[in-house]
């Protein structure tokens, strides 16, 4: 894997809309993920291991809750800010990115967002150096795009509560100190627990066999009759929109994430037609080369300015769920395909890990999956301009 390949392609001059602080983020983490993470990627995700060294890394970089307010170790940045450092993290590997993401806006946030005063000050700041891992509990085995129907139980227990239940697909779940979870109260409602790792009946078995993500690290939380005392608890949230506003967060961060996949992948294409050549011409000759070429950066151009623009909604506070659904969806389905038209351009050599397609290919299956599917995105979409709910 060569670390020096990267061009930075920017066909719309959108560096030009960032400011001077945005654009020192994404040189810092740009460079980062050239030297640290490039390097050693394919390595790790052919052996299917975690780089958990990496964390505290991102740590340093500010790349662990990077909108989350500096008091409480955050990095106080805003939210174009953190999309950058998703879309940088994400040219480097889907995998290093969900460590951050999930950390950044499934952990972190919910702790700032619901948490007390006392629980943001006890795990935000570990939290944001990378010396506590964090993960988050929500899908459950017979409920992924529907998680209101979850069944994990949280049972009033004389000044606490009994935990009981089981959740899946859960990412960093094995290497988590601490995981915040959903689970269903007596009185039906959806309440928030940070539940440590030391816990009793608490287990984190990893999920084995991932053709996916394989750099990242996923696996089950089990809650076998365990005890949470109160000041574990969220105090005020008490709905599904408690979990929900966290997926916001980190949808908008993927949306922004993909285009970094899509980008490494369109470089590499663009490259390899300019080096191979077949029939006495370079590979990028030929028309249906060129089509393809042309068809990935107009769609990642697009990619771009609709991450910008939710940017700035989401720093003016106005950008609505739907919004966020439309453009994670169009984004990681844009991603996946130019990884697939960028295999192809490259031939054989597309299949093997001297290049970067299929470990990105396969990452993106998930990507599509994951933070709600393509389908359940589009089905936001149509609720969202025809008012009328396709779930009920
Ligand atoms: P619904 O009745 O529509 O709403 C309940 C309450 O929540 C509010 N709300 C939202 N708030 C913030 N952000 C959103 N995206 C929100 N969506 C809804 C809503 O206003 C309401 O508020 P209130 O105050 O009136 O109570 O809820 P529902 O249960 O019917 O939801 C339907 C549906 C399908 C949209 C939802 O269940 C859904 O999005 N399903 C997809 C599931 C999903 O995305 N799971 C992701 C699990 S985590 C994960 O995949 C992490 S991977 C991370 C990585 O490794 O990078
Ligand atoms: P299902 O909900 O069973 O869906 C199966 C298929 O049916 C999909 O194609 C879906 O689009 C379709 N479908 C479902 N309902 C409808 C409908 N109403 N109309 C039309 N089609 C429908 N979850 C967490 O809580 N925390 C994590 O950290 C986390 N990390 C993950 C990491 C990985 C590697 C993976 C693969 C998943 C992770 N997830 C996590 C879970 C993820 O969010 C779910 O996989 C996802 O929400 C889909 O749920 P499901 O897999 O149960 O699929």
């Amino acid at each position: 894997m060569k670390a020096d390949r990267y061009q930075y392609h920017d066909y719309y001059q959108i560096n030009d809309l960032l400011t001077e602080e945005q654009r020192l983020v994404q040189q810092t983490m740009r460079d980062w993920v050239k030297q640290e993470v490039t390097p050693i990627i394919e390595d790790y995700a052919e052996r299917a291991e975690c780089p958990v060294h990496l964390f505290k890394q991102m740590g340093e970089l500010g790349a662990l809750g990077p909108s989350i307010p500096s008091e409480y170790g955050g990095g106080g940045m805003d939210e174009i800010s953190y999309g950058i450092i998703m879309q940088e993290i994400e040219r480097g590997d889907s995998g290093i990115r969900s460590m951050a993401s999930v950390q950044g806006s499934l952990v972190m946030y919910p702790i700032y967002a619901f948490g007390s005063e006392e629980q943001k000050r006890k795990y935000l700041p570990q939290l944001a150096t990378g010396d506590m891992i964090g993960c988050f509990g929500l899908t459950e085995p017979d409920h992924g795009s529907n998680p209101a129907g979850m069944v994990t139980r949280l049972t009033k227990d004389g000044d606490g509560y009994r935990l009981t239940g089981a959740k899946m697909w859960i990412t960093n779940s094995p290497i988590a100190d601490v995981a915040v979870v959903w689970a269903r109260d007596d009185d039906q409602k959806i309440r928030g627990v940070i539940v440590d790792k030391e816990m009793e009946g608490f287990s984190a078995p990893k999920i084995e066999g991932k053709w996916s993500l394989r750099a990242s690290i996923t696996g089950e939380l089990i809650f076998d009759n365990v005890y949470i005392p109160e000041e574990n608890i969220f105090p005020e949230i008490k709905s599904m929109r408690g979990p929900l506003s966290c997926l916001s967060k980190a949808r908008y961060g993927i949306a922004w994430g993909a285009i970094g996949a899509a980008l490494d992948c369109y470089d590499s294409a663009l490259r390899y037609s300019q080096e191979r050549t077949q029939f006495g011409k370079p590979l990028g000759q030929f028309q249906l080369t060129q089509k393809k070429l042309a068809e990935m950066i107009t769609e990642i151009t697009k990619a771009q300015l609709l991450a910008w623009r939710l940017g700035t909604l989401m720093n003016d506070h106005k950008a609505t769920p739907a919004q966020i659904s439309m453009a994670k969806r169009n984004n990681v389905m844009m991603a996946l395909q130019i990884a697939r038209e960028a295999r192809q351009i490259h031939g054989g050599m597309g299949i093997t890990n001297e290049y970067p397609m299929m470990r990105h290919l396969m990452n993106l299956e998930t990507v599509l999956t994951y933070e709600g599917t393509h389908d359940i995105h589009l089905l936001i979409t149509g609720m969202d301009v025809t008012g009328l709910n396709a779930f009920s």
